[in-house]
């Protein structure tokens, strides 16, 4: 539990810088609009490492590729047990990234794909059998 504690305090740390920075009137800049399913490898997921991987598309259908996509996994069945991590671009618009799920239950999945053009965050509900 040691890696997940130093995970959970990193994420403190962000939080409160991104509460920092949430300055009230700023100008959010022009967005394009994804969307983005996920897929896991096995279906369904059990304890151990789980592949997920990510296609995102834009408005248009296009997959978006180059994007900065970083991956939150939260057991809501606890209080502060969370994972983080980078998935990795596989090209076509699919990112990827291996999370190993030390409990069964519920955990929720928060993707947040980042461009210069991208802001855009989702959740997925999994469940670990
Ligand atoms: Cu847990």
């Amino acid at each position: 539990m040691r890696p997940l504690k130093a995970v959970f305090a990193l994420s403190i740390g962000l939080t409160l810088l991104l509460t920092a920075c949430s300055g009230v009137g700023s100008v959010a800049p022009a967005q394009t609009t994804v969307a983005v399913t996920m897929n896991v490898l096995p279906d369904p997921p059990v304890v151990g490492d789980v592949l997920l991987y990510f296609n995102v598309v834009d408005d248009q259908g296009q997959p978006v590729t180059g994007a900065e996509v970083n991956v939150m996994a939260d057991h809501t069945d606890m209080s502060g047990m969370t994972m983080q991590g980078t998935a990795t671009d596989q090209g076509k618009g699919i990112y990827a990234i291996t999370t190993n799920f030390s409990m069964t239950g519920q955990w929720k999945i928060t993707v947040q794909v980042k461009t210069s053009a991208i802001d855009h965050s989702e959740d997925f509900n999994v469940e670990i059998r």
